[in-house]
């Protein structure tokens, strides 16, 4: 239900544009889904991750691995409002987790889409997967 936190300005701007421009203060966390992800050697699980548009979400990464790995997606990243980007690399196009770490990322997806996930050092050996915002 994001259309009850348009202001009427930002409401004629949303409804101009394909995707709402970032207004992460206006969304209510609090009632974040939370989503759990993790990677292990050399596997995401679950590889596939369906999100609805304008959802609220937690995106609860875990690194159940012995080596390091990343959540690469910039497009994925890209399609989103994030409430702490800060969580994402520098390039904003992963997130990166050592062995242990567990990293949340609040997001609302704003546009559907299908979008790759990888992890750059392991594609090789299979780990891939894929996001689905519907
Ligand atoms: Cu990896």
């Amino acid at each position: 239900m994001p259309i009850r936190f348009w202001a009427g300005t930002v409401l004629a701007v949303a409804l101009a544009l394909p995707v709402m421009p970032a207004a992460a203060a206006s969304i209510n966390w609090a009632h974040a889904r939370q989503v759990n992800e993790t990677t292990r050697d050399y596997e995401f699980v679950p590889s596939h991750l369906v999100f609805r548009r304008g959802a609220v979400y937690r995106l609860h990464l875990e690194n159940r691995g012995k080596e390091t790995h990343e959540f690469h997606s910039p497009a994925f990243f890209a399609a989103i409002t994030m409430r702490n980007p800060g969580v994402l690399n520098a390039d904003h196009t992963e997130i990166v987790l050592q062995p242990g770490d567990r990293k949340d990322l609040y997001f609302v997806a704003r546009r559907r889409g299908h979008f790759r996930l990888i992890c750059p050092d392991h594609d090789w050996a299979g780990m891939t997967g894929e996001i689905d915002v519907k």
